[in-house]
């Protein structure tokens, strides 16, 4: 083969997923042919999950979007007519100029993590909202709530080393189904079980992961803190504690264990609907083995009370001393020893002396339906989406798709396909995928930083989402003097380097190898040195009384407990083969997914004439959604479980899980409670099910 046609090229998974895996794409005459796992990145191990193997196939998908869009059928239809970009360019500029004239805070942009990467995630776009003085976006719909709890307890997102699990003797998988959304943790969980160690999964659903477990406490939903708090119960009563680590590193030690005492085991067994003798045996086990690890993942914070059950569980490891070993301690999020200079990206200082308001992401139907006030400020009059598909995503759908389709509302989408929140657009601009641009990411996973090359020509008329917000700039220039300036023409390589300059990491090693390991310690807390005020782990925080809750964690029932009129509880965590609604338009992807699918264990099956197969109407007060049983095992009594994220449209009904969930936000971080949110389920007899 002629090697000046055949090459390879270093890149990084850009989804939003802890592995942040290394890419080669092998690129045969300008064509990208594969996206295989690097197996010089030691997390990556050459191994990519099966949705990202197919990165290839979508990015060459017959229905990617490859020119600029304009809206030319009513608001949702999906009619539109394509447009030169100098046309939309413009357009986009004075619509967004009008609205600025009279009130800038009329205008929000609306992002989450289709691409987590630091360019095209964070830097142009937020320059250029934030010169305009939008409203600000507050990003809780993944993880806020966790990551706040977690720094009110541990004072940021730090914890065990990934890497070091493989040495862990017992470890908890606390609310993740590794196997599907946390793959090269698994590996390195299978290394451990390889060597001894016991693998215990804590999670309503009986998942891939669960399977595999030597121990399963198939819970209720939202249960998690008073699960924790039982542990802690045992583990004072027997003893199994490192009082010199509590007396030196810890913040309210005393107040912790009255509020632990008042949880025996019994008391948690009927609220987490589990065996008495499996909570006993779970605290035996973590209070007996040297080097016990926690995963905990975001799966167990989507509940009203998710903040407060990551600060019970957060705890555990310092009342037994398990930090003092790199094998042992916690592992929600690593982002905290991200070196990124993310000031020096989005500029804030670009507001002036304007403080614009912060909308929540998770409530985004409630903003978009809202009129207005003197108090709440302007109604929302445009909003530009990228790298989310909130219609899809967000809770409460319904009020959601009802917000989007506002005729007054002016709405720009940043887009590869036309997703349920395209099809609601005035304008529909072509955005490049991972393989046709620059980026540069951190991970959530482990420690490492990832450099992304293009490895082939932007696909049609696609542009990346940086010189979208840069060749915008250049048309508001027209219309704004300020827009003229020159950090709104900074190059997304340029940005690449910007966003590590004066760092730990050297950009040009990067460019060399693709990756760079960030200096972090083995064991972060093994002395403590929290990054909390106090320098300690605060069991006790005071600071959380100013959001009306106890400064101790607490178990805080669900919103919505099972009552006689909708008596299931739903959770809805992500399918194997979609990340989120990404991937869920990929034809082999979808055919592994099969079709939208509802869990029901096999009593509450049987009590409603289902069988498995059935087509099912799952129903509350907000909405109704048509999809089929699964009755598989997985399910517990009384949960059932939606996986998601499929796109509304291609709902039997035009509907997603998310038409039954709530917009009511988390104890702390203010994130949305998906996995709180109680239903009925019918079975729809052959003669009304839709085709
Ligand atoms: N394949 C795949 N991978 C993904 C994603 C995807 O969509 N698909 N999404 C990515 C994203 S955005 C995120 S945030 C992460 C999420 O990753 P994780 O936070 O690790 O969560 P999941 O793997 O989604 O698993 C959530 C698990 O929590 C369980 N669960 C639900 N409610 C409760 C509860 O109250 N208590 C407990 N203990 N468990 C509960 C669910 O049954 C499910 O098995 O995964 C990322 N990776
Ligand atoms: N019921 C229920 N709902 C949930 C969840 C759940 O577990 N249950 N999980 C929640 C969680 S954890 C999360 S993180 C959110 C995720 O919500 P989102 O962040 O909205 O994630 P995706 O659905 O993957 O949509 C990302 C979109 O970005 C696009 N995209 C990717 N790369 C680029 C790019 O470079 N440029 C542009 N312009 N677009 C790009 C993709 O095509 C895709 O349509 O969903 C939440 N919703
Ligand atoms: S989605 Fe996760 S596991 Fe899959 S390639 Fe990307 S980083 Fe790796
Ligand atoms: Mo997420």
């Amino acid at each position: 083969m002629n090697a000046a046609l055949h090459r390879t090229v270093l890149g990084a998974c850009p989804h939003d997923c802890p592995d942040t895996c290394s890419l080669v794409t092998t690129v045969v005459d300008g064509i990208a042919t594969r996206v295989q796992g690097n197996p010089g990145h030691p997390m990556t191990g050459g191994v990519l999950c099966t949705k990202v193997s197919k990165y290839a196939e979508r990015t060459y998908h017959p229905e990617r979007v490859l020119t600029p869009l304009r809206r030319s059928g009513p608001k949702g239809s999906g009619q539109f007519t394509p447009v030169s970009w100098d046309e939309a360019l413009r357009d986009i500029a004075q619509r967004l100029h009008g609205i600025a004239q009279q009130q800038p805070e009329a205008i929000l942009p609306y992002s989450y993590a289709g691409t987590m990467g630091m360019v095209q995630g964070e830097s142009m776009d937020r320059r250029f909202f934030h010169q305009l003085g939008a409203s600000l976006l507050d990003r809780t719909i993944c993880a806020s709530a966790g990551s706040e709890a977690l720094a009110a307890t541990y004072g940021g997102k730090l914890g065990m080393r990934m890497e070091f699990f493989a040495e862990s003797q017992l470890i908890l998988i606390w609310g993740s189904n590794s196997i599907s959304s946390n793959l090269h943790f698994w590996r390195l969980a299978q290394e451990a079980k390889r060597n001894g160690a016991r693998l215990v999964c804590i999670d309503p659903r009986k998942s891939e992961t669960a399977d595999k477990c030597h121990e399963h406490l198939q819970l209720l939903p939202g249960t998690d803190a008073a699960l924790a708090l039982a542990l802690m119960h045992e583990l004072i009563v027997h003893n199994w504690l490192d009082h010199d680590y509590i007396a030196q590193h810890t913040l309210g030690w005393e107040a912790l264990k009255a509020r632990a005492l008042q949880w025996p085991p019994e008391r948690a067994a009927q609220v987490c609907g589990l065996p008495v003798e499996q909570i006993i045996q779970l605290a035996r086990d973590y209070g007996t083995t040297q080097a016990a690890a926690i995963r905990l993942n975001y799966g167990m914070q989507r509940v009203r009370g998710g903040g407060n059950a990551v600060r019970a569980i957060a705890c555990l490891p310092a009342l037994v001393g398990a930090w003092r070993q790199r094998a042992g301690g916690l592992l929600l999020s690593s982002s905290g020893v991200s070196p990124f200079n993310r000031a020096a990206l989005q500029m804030p200082q670009l507001l002036g002396t304007r403080r614009p308001r912060l909308l929540n992401m998770s409530t985004i139907g409630d903003v978009l339906l809202h009129p207005g006030d003197a108090q709440w400020g302007p109604q929302v009059q445009a909003v530009v989406v990228y790298n989310s598909n909130p219609v899809a995503v967000a809770p409460e759908s319904a009020k959601v798709a009802a917000g989007f389709a506002r005729e007054d509302l002016f709405t720009v989408v940043l887009e590869h396909f036309m997703t349920d929140t395209a099809d609601h657009a005035d304008y529909v601009l072509p955005a490049t995928t991972q393989l046709e641009h620059w980026d540069i990411h951190g991970s959530y996973g482990h420690t490492d930083v990832l450099l992304n090359r293009p490895a082939i020509a932007p696909q049609g008329q696609a542009r990346s989402n940086a010189q979208i917000f840069r060749d915008l700039a250049a048309q508001m220039a027209l219309l704004q003097p300020a827009y003229a300036a020159a950090h709104f023409q900074a190059t997304d390589e340029e940005l690449c380097r910007s966003s590590v300059a004066n760092t730990a990491i050297d950009f040009d090693a990067l460019l060399h190898h693709g990756f760079a390991h960030i200096p972090v310690k083995e064991a972060p807390f093994a002395h403590g040195g929290f990054a909390t005020p106090s320098g300690k782990c605060e069991f006790d925080n005071p600071q959380l009384a100013r959001l009306g809750i106890g400064t101790l964690p607490d178990y805080l029932p669900n919103y919505e407990p099972p009552t006689a009129k909708f008596p299931l509880a739903m959770i809805s965590p992500p399918a194997r083969n979609f990340l989120n609604s990404t991937f869920a338009n990929v034809a082999s992807l979808q055919r592994m997914e099969q079709r939208p699918l509802l869990e029901l264990h096999p009593d509450d099956a049987a009590a409603r004439g289902i069988a498995d197969g059935d087509v099912l109407r799952v129903f509350n007060d907000r909405g109704m959604h048509v999809c089929h049983a699964a009755v598989n095992g997985r399910a517990r009594p009384g949960v059932v479980v939606g996986l998601g994220i499929w796109w509304r449209k291609h709902g039997a009904n035009g509907t997603n899980v998310n038409e039954l969930t709530h917009q009511q936000l988390t104890d702390i971080g203010r994130a949305p409670c998906f996995y709180d949110c109680a239903v009925q389920v019918e079975r729809i007899t052959p003669a009304t099910a839709p085709a």
